[in-house]
């Protein structure tokens, strides 16, 4: 199996964040793992291309030459595949809720954290945008919100005391933000507290850069 990657992009490194936990639980799923060169455009090449159509990343190769192109299912494929120890674990109502919290991440906050990051200080170039990044603030403030409230229970991790999903997609975008010098917690005191708690995990330090 393959993962192909890049190491800032967020998607690719939610999945390098999830490999590396369920290393920390002792499941070695041995991927390998690929970079594909964004900034000189790689990914938009037909050899990208034939692995995932949309030209994005991470695309990973199964063992039978198939491809995945969703991060959040290479994650459910890999908790299939490799049932021991998985990171979706507990109760229906556990799982429902892990999920449920990586789909807000994901789906309200990380496209917000992403586009902002770009209209401020894109690392790709892109023309700073300043009406844009205030729209972009503004749609992150609820999600924000969301996290910092599920935090006020005592729980150190997003969904308890394991490292989730959802730690792992939001830290893929807390780290792009970091890169690009910016700062969107705000005044959230327990959002800041998970963020350098989760940056201290084995699994975080073997897979961020930033
Ligand atoms: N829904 C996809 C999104 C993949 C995606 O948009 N990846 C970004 C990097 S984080 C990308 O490749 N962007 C380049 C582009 O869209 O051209 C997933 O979760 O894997």
């Amino acid at each position: 199996m393959k993962l192909y990657m890049v190491p800032l992009a967020p998607n690719p490194t939610k999945v390098m964040l999830y490999i590396a936990e369920r290393a920390e639980l002792g499941v070695d799923m041995g991927i390998e793992q690929i970079v594909v060169n964004t900034v000189k455009g790689r990914h938009k090449e037909p050899e990208h291309l034939a692995r995932n159509p949309f030209g994005t990343v991470p695309a990973f190769e199964l063992d039978d030459g198939t491809f995945l192109v969703e991060s959040l299912a290479i994650i459910q494929y890999l908790e299939r595949k490799f049932p021991d120890n998985p990171i979706l674990a507990g109760t229906p109502e556990d799982i429902g809720h892990a999920l449920d919290v990586e789909r807000v991440v994901d789906l309200r906050l990380a496209g917000p954290m992403g586009g902002y990051g770009h209209a401020v200080n894109s690392p790709l170039g892109y023309p700073k945008d300043m009406e844009k990044a205030a729209q972009l603030e503004a749609a992150m403030q609820a999600p924000l919100d969301f996290l910092e409230n599920l935090l006020s229970d005592g729980r150190p991790l997003l969904t308890g005391e394991q490292a989730s999903i959802a730690d792992c997609t939001l830290q893929a975008s807390c780290q792009f933000v970091r890169f690009v010098e910016q700062d969107v917690f705000g005044d959230r005191p327990l959002l800041r507290a998970w963020d350098e708690r989760y940056r201290e995990r084995p699994a975080a330090q073997t897979v961020l850069k930033w």
